[in-house]
């Protein structure tokens, strides 16, 4: 009997060590968990379960760091004014709407003045070690510009000083008869003509049920990023596919099964690898990132009518100095997201490009990808590229409604073409 006794303490002693260890191991894991989909944020959620859906106070932004259980930080409240059932921005510094009785709106957008101060520690000190790295070798000597560029002058930098070239046949280590037999023989303009309105389709985890499927497929061509799917996400990213930006990375890496997946058998495809900073393009193909050429290669052989480009490495340095010359601290050393890249080259074939997504929305959430239910808020703010001060750049030359970045997480950018520099 006593020895039954002490066995059934022995057993409840080690469920008990057990259910401890497994909240210890919980808890160590929770910077990249998976959970069943959340549909909308919390904050919102409770918002609408009050039956307060149209009175927007999402912490989306807060202007003190937090927590990594909390909501993202830097914030900037733009409160927009409810009129005849629109919504425009107030002015800063108007006081008209809080004197007058319309009901006011307050939400919260992206803060084009975001400093990584506001960022979660985590994020803070991963930013950090990647300065104390420079893996690229940056020696940045430009400008600060400490005084803000208009947004229009913003633009024309973008459009002078950013090449968005692709590599061809007669690029340096690329010009030999091997290399002739994989490259396209069009150029990408030549390829794709003039696309009139473009859309960026960012994969962030806020495009869950946002239902802009069938607004991003009107537009007449479609970017979307690495492993993004359409299939199964319709009604939330649309069903176009008229661009894939991936990185070396998920090229050359098995696991993501790049060359057998036909997720990446559909539109023109164009693959770009992270560059010494300001490299030749000779230093570069002796030392790639990821050596994803193999895999190019034997890409192209497979499906020798898919137009698929490598992108010339040169314009991921260029769009960086412009990043760095127009943040007040120094960003991470790394080449921008494919996300901002991909915002560039579209600016150089469109007349106009929506961006979905890039800038949260009322939607924001910490999930990573639309597609996946990897939770990480560098997904959103940066930790290895420098995503927050793109975001800023982005806002700041955003010419579309604030309302539309927080109902839409839309942003309006010119075509190149349609600049007056
Ligand atoms: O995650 P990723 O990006 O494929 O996302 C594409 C672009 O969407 C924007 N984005 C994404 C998620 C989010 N919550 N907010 C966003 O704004 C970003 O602009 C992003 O660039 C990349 O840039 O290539 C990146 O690729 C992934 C990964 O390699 C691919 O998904 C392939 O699996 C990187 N993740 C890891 O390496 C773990 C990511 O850092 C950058």
């Amino acid at each position: 009997m006593v020895a039954i006794n002490l066995l059934k303490k022995f057993v409840y002693g080690l469920l008990l060590l057990i259910v401890v260890l497994t909240i210890c191991l919980w808890r160590e894991t929770r910077k990249g968990y998976y959970v069943p989909f959340k549909t909308e944020s919390k904050s919102f959620q409770i918002l609408r379960a009050l039956g307060k859906g149209d009175v927007f106070t999402s912490r989306l932004l807060s202007s003190k760091p937090v927590s990594e259980k909390g909501q993202l930080s830097v914030a900037l409240l733009v409160k927009l004014d409810k009129v005849n059932g629109s919504i425009s921005p107030t002015p800063p510094g108007n006081n008209a709407v809080v004197k007058s009785k319309k009901s006011v709106l307050s939400v919260n957008v992206w803060n084009e003045e975001s400093s990584s101060k506001n960022l979660i520690p985590r994020l803070q000190k991963v930013k950090n070690n990647y300065q104390s790295m420079n893996k690229y070798n940056v020696t940045y000597k430009g400008r600060r510009n400490t005084t803000r560029l208009s947004p229009e002058k913003l633009l024309c930098q973008l459009r002078d000083r950013v090449n968005v070239t692709m590599i061809h046949g007669s690029d340096g280590p690329f010009n030999t008869s091997e290399w002739q037999k994989y490259l396209p023989e069009k150029n990408l303009s030549q390829e794709v003509g003039h696309f009139r309105q473009c859309a960026v389709v960012s994969s962030a985890g806020a495009l869950k049920s946002s239902h802009l499927g069938p607004e991003i497929d009107t537009h007449d061509a479609v970017l979307r990023f690495n492993a993004a799917p359409t299939i199964g996400f319709q009604s939330d990213v649309g069903e176009k596919t008229t661009i894939r930006l991936v990185n070396s990375q998920l090229v050359t890496v098995k696991e993501q099964k790049f060359l057998t997946d036909i997720l990446y058998n559909t539109g023109i495809l164009i693959v770009w690898d992270p560059a010494p900073y300001h490299a030749e393009i000779h230093q570069w193909y002796r030392k790639p990132d990821y050596n994803f050429f193999a895999n190019y290669k034997e890409y192209r052989t497979r499906h020798p009518k898919q137009p698929f480009y490598i992108l010339n490495p040169k314009m991921q340095w260029e769009l960086w100095d412009i990043l760095q010359e127009n943040s007040l601290e120094d960003i991470q050393p790394n080449p921008p997201s494919s996300g901002m890249l991909g915002i560039v080259i579209m600016m150089t074939l469109c007349d106009e490009v929506n961006i979905y997504e890039f800038l949260p929305s009322k939607r924001q959430t910490d999930i990573c990808h639309y597609y996946q239910r990897y939770h990480d808020y560098a997904c959103t703010m940066g930790a290895y590229h420098p995503l927050l001060f793109e975001k800023n750049l982005v806002k700041r030359v955003n010419q579309g409604q604030n309302e539309l970045i927080y109902t839409h997480g839309k942003v309006t950018l010119p075509g190149f073409r349609n600049m007056h520099c």
